[in-house]
């Protein structure tokens, strides 16, 4: 008998003869989980576990953190800077010297040439954060150019906008133990199980314990919408007419909390007005939910004695993604849901770090969310980097989403992309081309050199990736959390780190300005800067962190002096009455009036273009595409096609299909599947030359966001099956 139980042999993982675990953080998801590395004698890297006393993650990992060693040695990756002196001729290896000395000259040349700004810095929410301040501080106090941004704002820039908006400062107020004590979770654009597979194990562990309503709203039946008591099939790109239904329920059945709208907000009276226009049956026409439906959310989330919101890419890429977030806002100020155990409106951030970017690499400002804008914080940062704050310009720069227009329209002429790919990862890839290729001098900086943007390159640096690096990173929650070095970078490839510290010196050979060399001394310096910030750490440093496996800011020195040990969780922001960042501590509800600008499914491109992420998969795989346990359950792209579209079109389960979009065509396998309605089709964003050649990414007015999830295409059976899964196979192969 095949499977009789005397054919059973245990399973048994081959030992690993591990020597010695280093503590460290993943460096994929936000979620921030605490791994340790195993090497062996021979000091080879050879296991990943999580760390059991790690509040986060409790022991656990996910598919990606589990392999996550393998990335050192990984296919791909950089050894040696490389150089040419024009596009399309051959890399040859030079020193790093030489690589720096080059790069000096060249951001010095073009910003002689063209203006200081002609030089854009475009970087990620993938470094660690002494990193982050290291660049901030070379870009804003040294190399001085003001379109200097990062990858987060294709990412999180609705979330910051919306919480700027309402609350008065960027900072999500929640915490994971918030899953512990709400009465009512609405997940609004979130795949949790695939994306941030350990904060859904924590929400389900406080599922099992204590039942309570799990809404999802969500286009796509995903895996959390399959999860939930109610899934909320919304039409795409209008999750703002839905919450102005569910304020108008809240507001006509008296259901809002008086009390505390009248002692922490401003606004109701304007909010009401727009909201009065919403009622359920007016909003069901536009947002495709049921009217009751949306009358039995309401009450359901206005009734719990603490309800809470979790979000993340299906509300923040959207033409009304900083609006969605306002709208949450506004439904948890109404109900008094914010700084509660259990009430809050918590992002769910994207990146490892991109918490840390926007807390300290003075992407949109200056280091500790400070503003460019306000003359006291250029003054206080000026006098703090010995830099003179007349150098500092006095209103940011272009965002990421418009420094690649103004590449075309020729603004500017240089480029240096640090740990971002957007050939693959920008809408409408097409013009991302034609604006790489018009560059004068492209640098980029990637832990791998087969990243795609580097074919547009003039000047390849090889860095270190995650743990042979040394920093922090902060998470969803606010929670700062150790990286420790495990090993050495590879080759002769460097830490982040020390390539800004090499580079200022080429632009301040003096040593005016000072640049710590180490990572746990710049962390010391951020600490002055952070004192009395909000995202206040100046209570931490780098061993506190490792022993208490992460803390969340706020963390100051006085609670500190004071013999306070940092809770395992549950800091949350605004707990005290009238503590948010407007005046008179007063957040803000704010209107929203409703425009439908989105490009439509027509009679030409029949279908909405929904796109996302796989569990599988990291965004360009330069890291998953790489590893055996992630790349062989998703090795080529794939559309979700309803069957009875496909039917319709006589397109067959696993046949290679065209999607064609007004900006280009990309060719992908049908898969066929419930998971899409009959006018939606879903492509993983993973693959080069793939679904972003088809993207559209109009720009959310507040965040300059992309719209990544709603466009137009139709889809045509390619007549040539073998080319078209050569085309599949062999060039998605690495
Ligand atoms: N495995 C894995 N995990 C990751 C990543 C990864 O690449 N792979 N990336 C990380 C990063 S940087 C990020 S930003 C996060 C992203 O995490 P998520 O946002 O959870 O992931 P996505 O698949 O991009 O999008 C989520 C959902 O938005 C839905 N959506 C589309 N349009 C709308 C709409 O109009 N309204 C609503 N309500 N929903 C809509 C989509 O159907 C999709 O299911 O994941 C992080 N974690
Ligand atoms: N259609 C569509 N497009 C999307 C999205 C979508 O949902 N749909 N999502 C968007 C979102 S939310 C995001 S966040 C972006 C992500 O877009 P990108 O940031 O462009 O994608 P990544 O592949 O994460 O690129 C990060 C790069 O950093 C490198 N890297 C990793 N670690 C290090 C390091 O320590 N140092 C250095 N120097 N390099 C390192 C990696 O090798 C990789 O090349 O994509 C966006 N694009
Ligand atoms: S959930 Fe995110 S942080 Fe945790 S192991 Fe997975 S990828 Fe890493
Ligand atoms: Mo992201």
């Amino acid at each position: 008998m095949l499977f009789g139980s005397h054919q059973r042999t245990p399973i048994r993982s081959a030992d690993k003869e591990v020597a010695s675990w280093t503590y460290t953080t993943c460096g994929y998801c936000s979620t921030g989980c605490a791994i340790e590395v195993g090497k062996n004698a021979q000091g080879q890297v050879v296991a990943s576990r999580g760390v059991g006393g790690a509040d986060v993650n409790r022991g656990k990992l996910c598919l990606k953190g589990m392999f996550e060693h393998e990335l050192f040695e990984a296919p791909g990756r950089g050894s040696e800077p490389l150089l040419r002196r024009h596009r399309g001729e051959a890399f040859a290896p030079v020193t790093w010297d030489a690589a720096l000395d080059h790069m000096a000259a060249e951001i010095r040349r073009i910003q002689g040439q063209y203006g200081r700004d002609a030089f854009a810095v475009v970087s990620t929410g993938q470094i660690l954060t002494e990193e982050f301040y290291t660049l901030g501080k070379l870009t804003r106090g040294l190399i001085g150019t003001n379109n200097y941004d990062g990858n987060t704002t294709l990412c999180m820039a609705s979330a910051v906008s919306g919480y700027k908006r309402s609350f008065g400062a960027d900072g999500p107020p929640g915490c994971y133990e918030d899953f512990e004590h709400t009465h009512c979770l609405i997940a609004w654009g979130s795949n949790l199980p695939e994306q941030h597979p350990i904060i859904y194990w924590r929400l389900k562990e406080a599922l099992e314990k204590r039942k309570f309503p799990l809404i999802v709203v969500d286009p796509r039946v995903t895996m959390f919408a399959q999860f939930a008591d109610l899934h909320l099939p919304i039409r795409p790109g209008t999750d703002v007419v839905l919450q102005n239904a569910l304020m108008h329920v809240i507001l006509a059945e008296g259901l809002e909390d008086a009390a505390y709208i009248a002692a922490n907000t401003t606004g109701i009276e304007a909010l009401r007005a727009e909201v009065a226009n919403w009622d359920p049956t007016t909003a069901a026409a536009v947002c495709g939910i049921d009217e009751d439906r949306i009358r039995t959310v309401a009450r359901l989330y206005a009734k719990a004695p603490a309800a809470m919101h979790i979000w993340t890419m299906g509300i923040n890429q959207s033409t009304h993604g900083s609006d969605g977030v306002v709208g949450m806002n506004n439904l948890a100020l109404l109900t008094g849901n914010v700084g509660k155990p259990g009430g809050t409106a918590l992002s769910i951030t994207g990146q490892c770090n991109a918490m840390g970017t926007r807390e300290w690499s003075s992407c949109s400002g200056l280091p500790g969310y400070r503003a460019l804008e306000n003359p006291e914080h250029r003054a206080e940062v000026g006098q703090f980097w010995n830099v003179d704050p007349e150098f500092f310009p006095k209103r940011r720069g272009l965002f990421q989403t418009d420094i690649f227009p103004a590449i075309e329209t020729g603004q500017i002429k240089g480029l240096w992309l640090v740990a971002t790919n957007p050939i693959t990862s920008m809408p409408n890839t097409a013009r991302i081309r034609k604006s790489l290729e018009q560059l004068e001098f492209l640098v980029v900086q990637d832990a791998y050199a087969d990243m795609e943007s580097n074919q547009y390159a003039h000047l390849y640096l090889p860095a270190a990736v995650w743990a042979e690096k040394e920093g922090t990173f902060t998470n969803t929650e606010r929670r700062v959390n150790l990286v420790r070095q495990v090993t050495r970078p590879r080759a002769a490839c460097k830490a982040d780190l020390d390539i800004f510290n090499e580079l200022a010196k080429r632009f301040d050979p003096e040593g005016r300005v000072r640049f710590p060399e180490r990572p746990a001394e710049v962390f010391e310096e951020m600490k002055q800067l952070a004192r009395g910030r909000p995202c206040d750490l100046s209570g931490m440093d780098h061993e506190l962190i490792e022993r208490q496996r992460g803390i969340q800011w706020p963390f100051t020195r006085e609670q500190r002096a004071r013999g306070e040990i940092p809770p395992a969780g549950g800091v949350r922001l605004y707990t005290a009455p009238r503590s948010f960042h407007h005046p008179e501590g007063r957040a803000r509800l704010i209107p929203l009036p409703f425009v439908d600008n989105n490009e439509q499914p027509d009679a030409q491109y029949p279908f909405w273009l929904n796109s996302g992420r796989l569990v599988e998969h990291f965004h360009t795989r330069t890291r998953t595409g790489k590893v055996g346990n992630n790349n062989k359950y998703s090795p080529i792209p794939f559309v979700e096609i309803n069957p009875d579209a496909a039917a319709e079109l006589g397109i067959r389960h696993q046949e290679y299909v065209r999607c064609v979009s007004r900006r280009g065509d990309a060719v992908a396998m049908a898969m066929l599947t419930q998971r899409v309605p009959r006018d939606m089709v879903f492509i993983p964003f993973h693959f080069f030359d793939c679904v972003n050649r088809l993207t559209l990414g109009l720009l959310d007015p507040h965040s300059r966001q992309p719209a990544f999830k709603q466009a137009a295409v139709r889809l045509e059976r390619v007549a040539d099956q073998r080319a078209a899964a050569r085309l599949c196979i062999e060039a998605r192969q690495y």
